[in-house]
Parts: C-alpha cells; structure tokens; sequence
C-alpha cells in the first residue's frame, strides 16, 4: 500500500532496508547463535546518517520524529529483530532527554546519538518493578550538590554497551509515583557497574544487562525535569516508545512472511509447489491482512504522536498491542508453512517466531496495554 511518505521518509526506509538486506540478513543467524552484539552495523548506521533521524537539526540530528524512527526500525527488523534492538533501545534511552532534558542536557547528550558515537539505554526495570513501574526501589538522595544512587536495574536493553543511561530512581518514599525522578547517568561514574547479562530465547543479538549502582555519586544537574517528574518522564517516554516496539514487531513479521512466501513458491510436494494449496493460500492471505492493518495502525499512530496531539497513551498502547500480537501470529504461522525446515536453525523463521515473543512482553506487558486502552476508553466515555 502506498502510505505517501515523504522523499525523505521514503530515502531513510530504502536506505535502512539496503543495509539490511546487504549487511544484516548475511549475519543474523550468526549474531544470534553467537549473542554478538553488532557494534559493526551500528558504526555503518552512523555512517549512513541514521543514528539521528528523530533528533533536532540544531543537535545534529535530521529533524525528524517518532514516524522516521519507527521506519528505520521497520526495515532493520525485516533482517533481524535484535540487532534492531540496538538502535530502538537507543531511542528508547534519549527520548528522556529529549522531552524532558534541559538546553545543556540536550547539547551535552543529543549529539553523541544523533552521530551514532554513543548508544543510549534507559532503567526503569528492576526485579520488583516490571508491569508495576512504581514498585521502583533504586534511590536517589541528594546530598550537596550530588545525587547518591543506590539499588539495581535489571534486563536493561544496550546495558553495557550504551554510554548515556537516563534512571528512573525513588527520591521520596511516601509520596508514592510522585516520588520517582530521572536521571542521567555515564558510563564509567564511579560506583555503577554492570551486573548479569542474561541468556535470552531471542533477540539475541542485543544485550539484556543488570546495572548495579553502589554509592554512585552523580552531579545534581543529571536530574532530568524536576524531582518528583520521574514516573512522569517514564509514561511519556513509554508512550512515544511503543510505535517503535511495534515497529519492530511489524518488521518482523514482514521478514517472516516474505520467507513464507519465497519458500512456498519452490517448495514441491504432491508434484505442485505447495503454494498452489489453498490451505497455504490462506495462511498467506491472513498474515497479508493482519501485517498491512498493523502496518497502517503503526504508521497512523507514529504521524499522530509527531503532530504533537497530547493525548496519545490510548493509540501508541493499540498499536503495540496489534503489530506484536500480529508478529506472534505470523512468524508462528511461517513456521508451519515451512514445516519441518521451519523448525531448523538453517532457515530464519524460527528465530523471528524467539524474536517476535518479546515485543508483547516489553515495554509493557500487552495485558498492561489493554489496561491503558480499557481506561482511557472509560476515561474518554465519562468526559463526553
Ligand atoms: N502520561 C502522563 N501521565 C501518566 C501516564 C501517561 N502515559 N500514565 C500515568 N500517568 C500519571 C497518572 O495520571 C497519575 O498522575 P497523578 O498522580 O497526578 O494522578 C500517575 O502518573 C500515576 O498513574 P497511575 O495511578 O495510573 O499509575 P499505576 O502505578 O497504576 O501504573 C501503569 C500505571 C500500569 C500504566 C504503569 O505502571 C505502566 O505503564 N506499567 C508498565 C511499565 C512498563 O512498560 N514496563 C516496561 C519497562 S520499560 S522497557
């Protein structure tokens, strides 16, 4: 379907796709077996001006937003979803800067992404704090003109590898999620380090790392917003971060279609490729239907958020919720078109199926999701 993109949106999917058909189909097998994490591709992303797509002009980036994002996204998933993850994850740990990060944090931070020279994570997990964001137990005391942080961050996405981490930390216990605030943290600040990094069933590529903060002293002014905004700054972040776990779902699901679809052409059995079977046709038809309604709800969505529309939880939750319940479907679904060879390693669409899982998982839970849908449902009813 045509979804008039722009020339520039148009050249930053065709680009993103080259790559990932020329530099990240070739090694995704490989990458995920070996649980590489692929510095080579994100230097070759920087290099090709990509790293900045949704950051400011004035920040080196190409002015664009959460639509450009979740295009490169798209297109890197197709190949492999967790080498993706790379650069989502990235996006994920800046756009706390960007929304909330003041004109020094912006300058400081901004333009080591925008150039792909430093990767991005964001902490908000820990082992008690999952779909429950404000069981955060990780604190933040000021003490003269440092923050002190103390607890530990689990399955945090780019861990390690990132340089800019932007926590969520508990600066005041009895206020509740009013007691949450955020802050930038670097690589390298005495007392954080990296604790476990976890063996995961996909997205393998990207690495999932605890970050441990032991008496970590940070300057006061790595406070993104106020303190007290810290749940805040997460929602909002969650809430334009979703398109692009669903993004990433979409792009999975494309990748795996077009394996079911190549295979069923040559694969013969009754003296017929299988794909002149209508039992085949279907499965074909289904995953057509369900990938293009993602697709437009994905894009849609994306175009409402950069409009700068306010109220946005509701949509960015749907379309989460639609490409990656889609993405389980269609790469379980290739799986069975391809039959025992779907199930070997030597084809792709197992991996997309161990891919696909995570997106109804992170980011929140799809349960978590329906619940944001449900309640701004009721919300929207009792104002009208
Ligand atoms: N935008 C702005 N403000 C928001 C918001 C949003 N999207 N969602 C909630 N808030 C505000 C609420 O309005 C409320 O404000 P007040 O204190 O002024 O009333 C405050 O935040 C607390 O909201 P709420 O009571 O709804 O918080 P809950 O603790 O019930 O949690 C959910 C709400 C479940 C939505 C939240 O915990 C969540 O998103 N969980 C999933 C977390 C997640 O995605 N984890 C994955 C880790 S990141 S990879």
């Amino acid at each position: 379907m045509n979804y008039f993109l722009t020339e520039e949106q148009q050249m930053i999917k065709d680009l993103s796709k080259t790559i990932a058909d020329e530099k990240i189909a070739p090694v995704a097998i490989q990458y995920d077996e070996e649980g590489k994490f692929p510095n080579d591709i994100i230097k070759i992303l920087a290099d090709s001006d990509l790293c900045g797509v949704y950051i400011e002009e004035q920040y080196g980036g190409l002015g664009g937003g959460i639509f450009e994002m979740a295009l490169v996204i798209e297109e890197l998933s197709r190949a492999c979803g967790g080498i993706a993850l790379s650069y989502a994850g990235t996006g994920l740990g800046t756009f706390p800067i960007i929304l909330f990060g003041n004109d020094e944090q912006k300058n400081k931070y901004l333009p080591q992404v925008a150039s792909g020279k430093k990767l991005a994570a964001f902490g908000l997990t820990e082992a008690n704090a999952g779909s429950d964001a404000a069981g955060v137990q990780t604190t933040a005391e000021l003490d003269g003109d440092e923050y002190i942080l103390n607890g530990t961050k689990q399955w945090i996405t780019n861990g390690g590898e990132a340089d800019i981490y932007t926590i969520i930390a508990c600066t005041n216990k009895t206020k509740g999620s009013r007691g949450f605030s955020a802050f930038i943290v670097d690589k390298g600040t005495l007392g954080f380090s990296f604790g476990k990094k976890e063996n995961k069933m996909g997205i393998r590529a990207s690495c999932t790392v605890e970050l441990v903060f032991e008496n970590c002293r940070i300057p006061k002014e790595n406070l993104l917003a106020r303190e007290g905004m810290g749940f805040i700054v997460a929602m909002k972040t969650l809430d334009r971060t979703r398109p692009g776990v669903a993004a990433q779902a979409l792009g999975i699901a494309q990748g795996a279609f077009e394996v079911a679809v190549k295979y069923s052409g040559e694969r013969v059995q009754f003296r017929q490729k299988i794909s002149s079977f209508q039992a085949i046709q279907h499965i074909l038809a289904d995953m057509a239907i369900q990938i293009e309604a993602s697709r437009a709800l994905v894009y849609q969505t994306c175009k409402f958020i950069d409009s700068g529309a306010k109220n946005i939880s509701k949509d960015s939750a749907m379309c989460k919720v639609l490409a990656s319940d889609t993405a389980m479907k269609v790469t379980t679904d290739a799986v069975q078109v391809l039959g025992g060879y779907g199930y070997m390693k030597e084809y792709p669409v197992e991996k997309m199926m161990r891919d696909a899982k995570i997106t109804q998982i992170y980011e929140g839970t799809n349960q978590i999701q329906r619940n944001v849908i449900a309640l701004e449902l009721i919300k929207e009813q009792s104002t009208k």
